[in-house]
């Protein structure tokens, strides 16, 4: 590396500033319609690969930014407004209390049976004040039934209806969005969100100025709820059915984003097993005014196939009151570590960048977040015991959200809308937090990690105050159980979604010692990290990328405040009751599969995202630079279309084994399915980790030239879902599939290829999908 002289570095940053700025201007000229980024094209300043050209100060990765102070945004460094690290408290996510629904009859068709929100909740339709209860069909079905009825017409816009759920399909008369097996998974509890602007004073640090209220869109509590930070979390259980009704407060007029981000969401359960109409990634986003209600089912895996009698204790749910309820499926299946996040097609980045996005966690009778209670099933991990309902506390169990952002000189989110290789922030916030410090007792924890950037890969080491690694246990990867949990001093890396479970016994530790969360991983372009650097040197600081570094400074202390019952002070000399067992599941079997598939992501062309008439569907206001294609068997390269089913899986049930292929050797990819997880076999010829071989993965890294080959099932729902990369700039530039999944039960809307909906302010239309032949 050389270096520059105090004064040529000066100009350098001032260039990398103008062109930002230029680009901002552009951004702004985008979002307010003047330009098309097919303009852009035909000026030469977009180049097909979406890298806008070298051009007038243009170009957002100018060598000159990248070589001169470490940025890896391509930009000037984020300012730190004097904010030293950990000067800030560690925020624990913020927890969505559930409220009881009543189960409401009607007509004695248990499928016509409403959930009724407590009044206080204030569900009520505008207009008639008549309870807006959950049901079966979308409000969207009543708009159509009843035109120009004001109670279901969205009341901020007065145009469209009120729910973004679709309705039933007019031409077969399918309700392809109705919930599925709803009086089977009926609601008992729910919670309401609103998706709106940040409060007033949210800050990433307190020395930070406050982000403006279109820089970061988020969750409140309720339907009026204000934006704020930290996200959310939302505590669930196998066998309780939840709504989770989202409401859409965004600013009605889309070019009120500060440069990024689309006022149109749908939020994805990551993972959850859901019926495609509450997956959040259907092609069915809604519209600012509107709402949506997603039924997390609760649904333990292979219910219908395993254990279909509930007999087995060992797949079951916590009571309130310490017990267990046995529910049908697969113990071997359950998850915990989860997330919830936007997932509008070709907006993803921005919006989950700007703050769509939250944490679940899925409980069960093994991993039940209780310590003690002792009944032969629960595994009593670290988590506490002291919350009155006896199941999820959360003292020694805490979730860390990793993610890295950027600013502009103002201290204002920033996100480049152009680049289509990667965008990389330089401050890698927890849990939205710059550098937190978390203060910690001598005794067991567990940390639920998510990667949550965009494009960044993470690596994550415990540092003593000499530098030294500290061992740790690995017990989940992607919210799966290991057979057994693995003691390492480092994590493989994660990409973006990945979510690894630690325990860290700081029991080694005396009171008044301080230990390290540090990341070790050095990424300095949005493709692929450049390596993981030693973790002496990753605690001095690497030039080139400041998200190398201490992240969370935990300060071991004799006392705290408990946060499951705050009247309850936890001290050092209290005995620690948690246990990590030798063995935490079994092994599924790998057995013959009944189909192989094989896919590829690369790039091949620049993708046909973009129709002959010019559109995407969804909309995507791009049109034209799709690097990115996805190769299912022996079929053409194609880019996302949500009319387009690249791959259908026809029979629920039978055991499939697909290969993953890189297409590059110059990239990595994070590639998720979405509603199921497979289990890892082998990575080609290449070695795998004890950490991923024979382990359930939702998200599997290619890595460079790399291929990932797993064994997968689907069962007990249906419909249409996605394939993608989760290094969402990639997904936006279309390096995603749908699939569809048929149910099986005869007579469904599932049981055949959902008609593709097609969401719009004034309502939700539908389009008969195209079935290329290799997804046969
Ligand atoms: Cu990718």
């Amino acid at each position: 590396m050389y270096y520059l002289s105090p004064k040529a570095s000066r100009i350098r940053l001032r260039e990398a500033q103008n062109a930002r700025n230029n680009r901002a201007e552009i951004v702004k000229a985008l979002s307010l319609g003047q330009i098309t980024r097919r303009d852009l094209y035909k000026w030469g300043l977009l180049t097909t690969t979406g890298v806008i050209a070298l051009k007038n100060g243009l170009s957002p990765l100018a060598p000159s930014a990248f070589a001169d102070g470490g940025v890896p945004t391509g930009t000037p460094p984020s300012p730190l407004f004097g904010a030293q690290k950990f000067t800030q408290r560690l925020n624990r996510l913020a927890v969505q209390a559930p409220q009881p629904l009543t189960r409401i009859q009607h007509d004695g068709n248990p499928n016509n049976d409403t959930a009724r929100w407590p009044a206080a909740a204030g569900e009520v339709l505008p207009v008639s004040g008549a309870p807006k209860d959950a049901k079966r069909l979308s409000y969207h079905d009543d708009f159509s039934n009843n035109p120009g009825n004001p109670a279901f017409i969205n009341p901020v816009t007065h145009v469209g209806p009120i729910e973004g759920r679709a309705p039933t399909d007019p031409k077969t008369g399918l309700a392809f969005f109705a919930h599925q097996r709803w009086a089977e998974f009926f609601p008992t509890v729910g919670r309401v969100m609103s998706l709106t602007q940040a409060a007033p004073n949210t800050k990433f640090h307190p020395n930070f100025p406050a982000q403006d209220v279109n820089s970061v869109w988020t969750y409140g509590t309720g339907n009026t709820g204000q934006g704020t930070l930290p996200p959310f979390l939302c505590q669930v259980r196998y066998g309780e059915p939840t709504i989770t009704r989202i409401y859409n407060n965004t600013p009605v007029n889309r070019a009120n984003n500060n440069g990024f981000g689309r006022n149109e969401s749908q939020l994805h359960y990551h993972n959850a097993h859901n019926g495609a109409e509450s997956d959040g990634a259907s092609n069915s986003h809604h519209f600012p005014g509107t709402f949506y209600d997603y039924r997390w089912s609760g649904t333990l895996a292979r219910r219908d196939k395993i254990n279909t009698q509930a007999t087995d204790p060992r797949a079951s749910a916590p009571t309130d009151t310490g017990g267990l309820v046995n529910v049908p499926g697969d113990w071997r299946e359950i998850q915990g570590t989860m997330w919830a996040h936007d997932h509008r097609f070709f907006f993803t980045a921005e919006n989950v960048y700007k703050g769509n996005l939250g944490m679940v966690t899925m409980y069960s009778g093994r991993d039940r977040g209780n310590e003690v209670l002792n009944d032969g099933i629960n595994l009593r991990l670290p988590s506490g015991s002291h919350r009155a309902n006896t199941w999820g506390n959360l003292d020694f169990d805490v979730n860390l959200i990793i993610s890295d952002a950027a600013t502009d000189p103002t201290g204002q989110l920033f996100f480049d809308i152009f680049t289509t290789d990667g965008f990389l922030g330089d401050l890698l916030l927890v849990n939205f937090q710059y550098a937190p410090f978390m203060e910690v007792l001598p005794r067991k924890y567990r940390f639920r990690t998510l990667s949550a950037g965009m494009s960044r890969f993470i690596q994550l080491q415990i540092a003593d105050a000499a530098g030294n690694a500290v061992p740790f246990l690995q017990i989940a990867n992607d919210g799966n159980f290991f057979v057994s949990p693995i003691s390492l001093t480092s994590l493989d890396e994660q990409g973006t979604a990945e979510r690894y479970d630690i325990i860290v016994d700081f029991s080694r530790f005396r009171v008044g010692d301080v230990a390290f969360l540090v990341n070790t991983l050095q990424q300095t372009d949005g493709r692929k990290p450049d390596g993981q650097v030693p973790l002496a040197q990753a605690l001095a600081g690497v030039q080139a990328d400041p998200a190398v570094g201490a992240i969370v400074q935990f300060r071991i202390v004799s006392q705290i405040q408990s946060v499951d019952d705050p009247t309850v002070t936890l001290r050092a000399t209290d005995p620690d009751p948690s246990q990590v067992p030798a063995v935490l599941t079994e092994q599924i079997p790998i057995v013959t599969p009944v189909r192989t598939r094989v896919v590829q992501w690369g790039r091949s062309g620049n993708g046909d995202s973009v129709q002959p008439n010019g559109t995407c569907i969804p909309d995507c206001a791009t049109e034209n630079g799709f690097p990115w294609t996805v190769i299912v068997d022996n079929g053409q390269p194609h880019s996302m279309n949500a009319n387009r089913v690249q791959l259908e899986y026809q029979h629920p049930g039978t055991i499939e084994h697909w290969t993953y292929v890189n297409g590059g050797g110059g990239w990595d990819h994070p590639i998720h399915l979405h509603f199921e997880e497979g289990i890892t076999l082998n990575r080609g010829g290449d070695n795998i980790p004890a950490t991923e071989l024979n382990v359930r993965k939702d998200v599997w890294r290619l890595r460079p030239s790399g291929q990932v080959t797993f064994q997968i099932q689907f069962g007990e729902y249906g419909g249409s879902y996605v394939n993608h990369c989760h290094n969402t700039v990639h997904e936006d530039f279309a390096l995603l599939m749908r699939i569809q999944l048929l149910n099986g039960f005869a007579g469904t809307p599932q049981a055949i290829v959902t008609r593709t909906p097609n969401p719009s302010p004034s309502g939700v239309t539908y389009t008969d999908p195209i079935i290329l032949p290799e997804a046969l």
